[in-house]
């Protein structure tokens, strides 16, 4: 059923005290600041064409200048749009143009590798029609700009016939609002242990994965998401399900192609240290590769490797075999791993572990350790990570070839469940001045370990709630440990001081 996106009462706020309102629907009623490139020129005038489709006063108008062939215009929102309760686009456009196209496009006003854009060809010519964009695959990232090409690539020739009209541009949902996820958490914490359970999804009702936990990487990435693996990913139900409370991910042939599924946790859950429990039971077929891994959520802004990648799952072409990696970047791709033998990793359940503090990686298979490896500071693994989950067919990283009689094959997951260290402290806020440094924190065995992403911290200072200074220490490091059975119960502030200027932290000290 169509149900037209509501206005919020912050937007209805909006309207009343700004008449420069850049929030969607765009109706030109009131004044949007478009911007134009390649030629464009773009106003907001009285509708010319007042009829029952467009009664308003008010609408866009785009004209493309003789010669021009990319001209567009674009308006950069107040905030970003909410595309995970919203799937559709509608835009009014105008044209005496036959055959007009118009291709809406959505980026972030900060990065213009992230996009997203769909082109609709309209079915007249001098009347209003009202066109609809399917957006329901868009990839969860942060979208703040709309942007308006009409005819893409065809050369204007400064005509009438070049000139475009726009009106209520709306973002709704065709759907209605998608399922909240189940908030009950019923992870079993480790006896004995200081961990809480944080986060975790145990794929309990049948059907969609829950919009509040997961998205979806679509397509086929660039050269086989890197890896010229053969499948192209999509969020059909055929591919990525909740079954008997069971995520299954299921890798498909049709003629001499393949889909799958990978699903993330991107800009929806990510975290810094702590246990990672899933239990999940592998594809057997030849050619299979399921991953459930980690990935810097700063991917974007630095890169692969750099960003830092933990595989917990990951198997190749030998079905008995597990392989947990860890990737980083020292000259190129770093990476060290090793591998878990057991034969009934595609016939059972098997629970896979990951064990994440400020000075190691373990990884166990049924609680026995396999794997573990130290890290230092100079890899990125005391930064946040998102989840990932994925099977790929194929590739070059070793998966094999995929077995000519494949017609599909699951990834099933039970759950996946993240525990995080807790020595009953806890960081309430904390305050920069100065340069951007941000101190990462870590609570272990009653010791507070912070540091430093930027330059030195020179010395602290650690005052209680009165004001009245309790210890001053030089540092002349990265980082430093403060044990917290030193301090009172009660509220702390620690002030850092080094070039980035100073920070100051507040804990509420629980021994
Ligand atoms: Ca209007
Ligand atoms: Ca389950």
């Amino acid at each position: 059923m169509k149900k037209l996106f509501s206005l919020s009462p912050s937007l209805l706020f909006g309207l009343l005290i700004t008449l420069n309102s850049q929030t969607l629907p765009i109706d030109f009623e009131t004044t949007t600041s478009w911007s134009v490139f390649a030629g464009a020129s773009f106003s907001t005038v009285s509708n010319p064409y007042i009829d029952s489709e467009n009664p308003s006063s008010k609408v866009g108008r785009m004209i493309k200048g003789a010669g021009q062939n990319w001209a567009g215009a674009y308006l950069t929102l107040e905030s970003s749009m909410d595309f995970l309760n919203n799937d559709v686009f509608s835009i009014k456009v105008r044209s005496s143009k036959f055959n007009t196209k118009l291709l809406l496009k959505v980026e972030n006003s900060s990065n213009g590798n992230i996009n997203y854009e769909k082109e609709v060809t309209m079915t007249k010519y001098n009347e209003w029609e009202t066109l609809t964009f399917d957006f329901s695959q868009i990839p969860n990232e942060i979208y703040d700009r709309i942007v308006l090409i009409f005819d893409l690539g065809v050369t204007g020739n400064g005509s009438s016939s070049f000139t475009y009209y726009v009106d209520d541009i709306t973002l709704y949902s065709l759907n209605g609002p998608p399922e909240p996820c189940d908030s009950n958490l019923t992870g079993n914490v480790p006896s004995g242990s200081n961990y809480v359970l944080v986060w975790a999804d145990e794929f309990t009702e049948d059907g969609e994965l829950c919009y509040e936990n997961w998205t979806y990487d679509l397509g086929t990435g660039s050269q086989g998401w890197g890896n010229f693996e053969a499948q192209s990913y999509t969020n059909n139900s055929e591919n990525v399900r909740k079954e008997n409370g069971i995520l299954k991910i299921t890798a498909v042939k049709s003629g001499n192609s393949y889909t799958s599924a990978r699903v993330k946790t991107k800009n929806l859950f990510d975290f810094t240290y702590g246990r990672i429990e899933i239990r999940a039971k592998l594809p057997s077929t030849a050619g299979t590769w399921p991953a459930v891994w980690l990935l810097g959520s700063n991917i974007d802004e630095v890169s692969w490797p750099q960003c830092g990648e933990i595989d917990v799952i990951e198997q190749f072409s030998n079905k008995q075999v597990n392989m947990s990696t860890a990737h980083w970047y020292s000259d190129g791709n770093a990476q060290y791993g090793l591998s878990v033998n057991n034969s009934t990793l595609t016939s059972s359940f098997n629970t896979f572990r990951l064990d994440w503090t400020p000075t190691s990686l373990k990884a166990y298979l049924n609680d026995s350790q396999y794997w573990v490896m130290s890290t230092n500071n100079t890899m990125p693994f005391f930064d946040n990570f998102f989840l990932i989950a994925n099977l790929a067919l194929g590739g070059n990283k070793g998966a094999g070839n995929i077995d000519p009689n494949f017609t599909e094959d699951s990834l099933e997951i039970d759950y996946i469940r993240v525990y995080q260290n807790s020595s009953g402290s806890v960081l309430l806020s904390e305050t920069i001045n100065g340069d951007d440094n941000f101190i990462n924190y870590y609570i272990s065995n009653g010791e507070w370990h912070l540091k430093s992403l930027s330059s030195k911290i020179n010395d602290i200072f650690i005052y209680d709630i009165s004001g009245k200074l309790i210890e001053k220490r030089n540092v002349g490091g990265k980082t430093v440990k403060i044990n917290s059975k030193n301090l009172q119960n009660g509220m702390h502030f620690i002030r850092l001081r080094g070039d980035f200027g100073f920070q100051v932290i507040k804990i509420l000290n629980k021994n």
